[in-house]
């Protein structure tokens, strides 16, 4: 913790003033994106979830395949990118003193090259160049220029992981010997991963699709491109949910009037999903031939190392959820939970996506089982599980945070009105998210594939019995866009329209009698060092394989 000597001037009037102005307008803006790509995907994913239950035809210039795609990169990457950034460029600037002018600067570009790869990345889709579903597998191809959109998105979030780098940097110089505070401790992990992890998919578009899909060269090494996508995509996944987990940890303590836990554990636990991380890919690739078992096997045991660090936060959570309630008067072996501010949004729900973590873990080990991932492997099990890990348990956690961070960086308030209107959103997104996702996960063990039009496959009798299981995820589908619209309202509101305030950044305070955190935490430099050893270890050895062992490579195809 910072401690009152060290305190900068600009430190301590950003604290008294709230956030400057210029870093305001930086949040809102990625804020912004990130909720109008939520009702832009709610939309989409309504219209896959009406066609599935058979309720919708799509007309001949609209494509299944093509909004799919959208839908997938929209949410997966839009959303996800533009929250994560905006919410921990707010707290980089709440916690060290206010962003240096170079990296506000950099943050921008990031934003502008963000933007224009995902307008480039849009266009073939809405042209119908380019259904090839956000993983992009090969050998499908689209055309080239979404390539290139995807290429730019991924230099814009570089230039938001260096910004972050240089103002911790900048920070450590001027704060010697000390930790960094613990929201800007996240962020660091977070982007390192966002870098790190991001270089393999980078590798794959630049170095390898790019050129084939303008038939440069012939043919593309299928297995190697699948494997760094998930190098990436897995990576992906773990920082959607540090930034959850972020404020699980620091943000929740403080809204039910308790104190953080353990602030060492808080830093390892970061530091073992960063290092842990990267080598869960393969488990993306159970399936897929053409890989030795040991190293299907490794994969599956670092993936199931990364519930390690889960269990610790689940610990945690619920140790300082009991210890605050007590405190509070709260009473008996689990009455203590009625002390919790349930009629508060901002506690609703990142506390009910804690909860939903719990069956999407499991599901998460369910699928990580070479066995048991022979059963749902691309069904509809599979879409319902990231409906419940991503759809529930980091979105909703994102729904909690706009609640605090939109009016803090707007100089607004939160009324009782919208606290409110998010309290009832909590609940129909809960709603419906259990039916969509619990039909998803259902139907999938049916048999019902993912990514496939409505069709009953000639009155198939299997196919005909998906047909109730269909409509649920439609109903359930129905209440989310209705919990779409709620937040984004929610979200305008306390953007443009909500009463002037000043809203507090909440982060809770360590416990009193805390011990005092190693400074081992401290060292990134071997972080970093540890994490590539263990990439290292995963990956060298199958790569190589690939490549000097490779199998003719495939010229590009369009499916659809
Ligand atoms: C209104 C709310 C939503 C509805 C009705 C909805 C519905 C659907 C449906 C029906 C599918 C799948 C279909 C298939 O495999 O054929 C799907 C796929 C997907 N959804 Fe959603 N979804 C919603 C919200 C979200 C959110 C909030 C996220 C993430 C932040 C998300 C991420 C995805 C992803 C990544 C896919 C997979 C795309 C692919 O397989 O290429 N969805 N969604
Ligand atoms: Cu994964």
């Amino acid at each position: 913790m910072q401690t009152e000597k060290s305190q900068t001037f600009k430190d301590k009037a950003n604290r008294v003033m709230g956030i400057s102005k210029e870093d305001a307008i930086l949040t809102k803006s990625y804020i912004f994106v990130a909720f109008a790509a939520l009702l832009l995907g709610g939309i989409l994913g309504l219209i896959q979830g009406l066609n599935r239950a058979g309720l919708l035809e799509l007309p001949s210039w609209l494509n299944y395949y093509q909004v799919l795609t959208a839908h997938g990169l929209i949410l997966v990457v839009v959303l996800t990118a533009f929250f994560t950034i905006g919410y921990f460029y707010a707290s980089l600037s709440h916690t060290l003193g206010g962003l240096l002018p170079k990296v506000r600067t950099m943050a921008w570009i990031g934003f502008g090259l963000k933007i224009v790869g995902f307008v480039l990345a849009v266009i073939p889709i809405i042209m119908g160049d380019a259904s090839v579903m956000y993983t992009f597998y090969p050998p499908m191809a689209a055309a080239p220029m979404f390539y290139i959109g995807l290429a730019l998105i991924v230099v814009g979030v570089w230039m938001c992981a260096f910004g972050a780098f240089i103002q911790v940097a900048n920070w450590r110089r001027n704060n010697k010997g000390q930790h960094v505070p613990i929201l800007a401790y996240f962020a660091t992990g977070v982007f390192i991963l966002l870098f790190f992890g991001s270089v393999p998919v980078a590798i794959e578009v630049i170095v390898m699709i790019i050129p084939w899909s303008f038939g440069w060269v012939e043919t593309i090494n299928v297995m190697v491109a699948r494997t760094l996508f998930w190098a990436f995509g897995h990576t992906l996944v773990n920082i959607w949910y540090l930034t959850a987990v972020s404020a699980w940890y620091v943000v929740v303590p403080k809204i039910i009037g308790g104190k953080r836990w353990s602030d060492t554990l808080t830093r390892v636990v970061i530091i073992g999903l960063v290092v842990m991380n990267i080598t869960g890919g393969f488990h993306h690739q159970i399936i897929d031939p053409g890989i030795a078992e040991a190293v299907k096997f490794m994969h599956v045991f670092m993936s199931l190392a990364i519930g390690f660090p889960s269990l610790m936060t689940a610990w945690a959570m619920f140790a300082v959820f009991e210890k605050t309630a007590r405190k509070q008067g709260g009473k008996g072996l689990i009455g203590w939970y009625k002390k919790m501010p349930w009629g508060d949004v901002r506690f609703l729900a990142p506390m009910i996506a804690m909860i939903a973590f719990i069956p999407a873990g499991a599901g998460g080990i369910a699928q990580s089982t070479n066995q048991l991932d022979q059963v749902v492997h691309n069904t509809m099990w599979i879409v319902g599980h990231f409906h419940l890990t991503l759809g529930m348990s980091v979105v909703m956690t994102f729904f909690g945070i706009s609640y605090w961070l939109v009016p803090y960086i707007s100089n607004r308030v939160l009324t009782p009105q919208i606290n409110k209107l998010g309290v009832i959103q909590t609940w129909i997104w809960t709603i419906g998210m259990i039916f969509m996702s619990g039909a998803m996960h259902w139907v999938g063990l049916l048999g019902s594939p993912r990514r496939t039009s409505f069709t009953t496959y000639g009155d198939n009798a299997t196919a005909l019995s998906w047909s109730p299981y269909l409509m649920c995820l439609a109903v359930g589908g129905t209440l989310l866009i209705i919990g779409v619209l709620l937040q984004v309202y929610a979200v305008v509101n306390m953007m443009f329209f909500a009463p002037k305030g000043e809203t507090e950044f909440p982060i809770a305070e360590e416990e009193e009698n805390a011990s005092k955190t190693p400074y081992w935490t401290e060292r990134w430099g071997l972080w970093i060092v540890v994490m590539l050893l263990v990439v290292a270890m995963a990956y060298v050895i199958p790569l190589t394989e690939f490549i000097v062992n490779a199998p003719p490579g495939s010229p590009p195809f369009k499916t659809w």
